[in-house]
């Protein structure tokens, strides 16, 4: 992708809208804005950072729109390259005009996500905080929201550079012995690499076990609800969700299909899904939707086993059960406002008591659901939190080679090895800031950015 010439877009959503912002970045923005834009105070000396009122016009000078302008002058930019934007009218049509006359003018189209391919290329950002750019676009729930600032900001590329910085000195002091092969390394030498390269390993292993939580904060966990007919599975969707979403009756075999539903419960975004009462039914449609739940439990990070608290425990319960059985599951008894003789003794999942009619033990209900998806990792926004697949795989084959090397360091082999293996991780490491990714991967990723960003 060539970075030198000068590229324009749209930066808000396509749409009808108070203002709508355009971007210019590349050496030609500051010309392109004084070509068009004649500022109200009729300056042609525009100070960078600053804003300026004043008429869009065309190339006979006609008025396309009032604007507001900003010329801002590298580094100090997005892209770290001049950059303007034009803040117009929020309309279609004015949006539309003002990029085909920069076009004319001979700016390019910018592709999605080529200013902060800019950024990134520039050394304003690392691929890990790229990549975090466009979650956070996408965020769709406050924790994900934080998560991906907090990684824009650099909390995980901070991290990786601490470790990478360490084993870059560690690869520069191996290398210098190996031009010494019949020299021993000295005792305290060894001591203080072993020592150093288990420490990098535990900082990895310690962010590698934080990605099933970063993944459920950014992308929402799946909580499948589950027991017999009319146990009050769809009674406990909607006291969850705080309105009737799910036809509740006293028939059993009310639900048939799957019903969807976002919520966050403790903070903790989650989809739950409401299911058929499970039972050996020869209703071809209850079939259907039995089958289905069974389908969705495979997929769920969760599953809520529902047992009615105020009957006795029958075939269906322990039917509901085996279906549920080696899926993470707790087991929620209802109806707690009636008398309670079920015999839960069957189940050996974590228990808690509920009443959709009074509300009891809701809060407890969620707080565990919270707890059980993300335990430890719950309020700790301030830690790194792994989100992306890419950084997991990269990490898990870093910290692989990190082990070999620790091995072959306890094996005294030669030092060519224990530099293959060093090498190796820092390759996967640089993986993650972009610093050793191929270009394919780069532009796969940057491709997923929206136009304008
Ligand atoms: N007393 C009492 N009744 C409840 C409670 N929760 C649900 N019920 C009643 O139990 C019946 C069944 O509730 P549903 O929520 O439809 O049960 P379900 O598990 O979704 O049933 P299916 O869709 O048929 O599988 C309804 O008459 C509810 O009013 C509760 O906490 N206390
Ligand atoms: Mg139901």
């Amino acid at each position: 992708m060539i970075t030198t010439d000068t590229i324009i877009a749209p930066a808000t959503a396509i749409g009808d809208g108070g203002i709508a912002v355009v971007r210019i970045s590349g050496p030609q923005s500051l010309s392109a804005l004084k070509k068009y834009f004649l500022p109200t105070s009729l300056t042609n000396n525009f100070r960078s950072h600053q804003l300026y009122h004043g008429i869009l016009t065309d190339h006979l000078g006609q008025h396309i729109d009032e604007v507001m302008a900003v010329y801002m002058a590298a580094p100090h930019t997005y892209t770290r390259d001049d950059v303007v934007e034009i803040h117009c009218h929020g309309s279609n049509q004015v949006v539309k005009t003002i990029i085909s006359l920069y076009l004319h003018f001979g700016l390019r189209l910018a592709q999605a996500g080529e200013f902060t391919y800019r950024a990134f290329i520039n050394g304003r950002l690392d691929l890990s905080q790229a990549e975090a750019v466009a979650r956070l676009i996408a965020a769709k729930s406050d924790s994900s929201r934080k998560l991906s600032l907090s990684q824009v900001e650099g909390l995980l590329s901070r991290t990786l550079y601490e470790i990478t910085d360490n084993l870059r000195n560690l690869l520069v002091f191996l290398e210098a012995w190996i031009d010494f092969p019949e020299e021993d390394l000295p005792s305290e030498d060894l001591l203080r690499i072993r020592n150093e390269i288990s420490r990098n390993i535990d900082q990895i292993t310690a962010i590698t076990d934080t990605y099933n939580s970063g993944k459920i904060l950014c992308e929402g966990a799946t909580i499948l609800l589950v027991g017999r007919p009319n146990v009050g599975k769809s009674s406990l969707l909607n006291a969850l969700l705080g309105e009737e979403r799910a036809i509740v009756t006293d028939i059993p075999g009310t639900t048939r299909d799957l019903l969807e539903e976002g919520l966050t419960l403790s903070g903790v975004p989650v989809r739950l899904i409401d299911s058929a009462g499970l039972r050996d039914s020869t209703d071809p449609v209850e079939v259907e939707g039995v089958r289905r739940a069974k389908l969705k439990l495979q997929q769920a990070d969760l599953v809520l086993f529902l047992v009615e608290g105020s009957a006795t425990v029958d075939q269906q319960d322990i039917y509901a059960y085996q279906a549920c059985h080696g899926y993470p599951a707790l087991l929620v008894k209802t109806k707690q406002d009636l008398p309670q003789i079920a015999d839960t003794s069957f189940c050996n999942f974590p228990e808690y008591s509920i009443s959709t009619k009074t509300d009891y033990g809701l809060d407890i209900l969620r707080a565990a659901i919270a707890d059980f998806l993300l335990g430890e990792h719950l309020a700790s926004s301030e830690s790194v939190l792994l989100t992306e697949q890419r950084h997991y795989d990269a990490l898990i084959v870093a910290c692989r080679y990190l082990t070999n090397f620790f091995e072959a360091l306890n094996a005294e082999q030669p030092f060519e090895f224990l530099v293959f293996e060093l090498r190796e991780a820092l390759v996967s490491l640089g993986q993650i800031s972009g610093a050793t990714t191929s270009d394919d991967v780069l532009e796969k990723i940057f491709s997923q950015f929206c136009i304008g960003k």
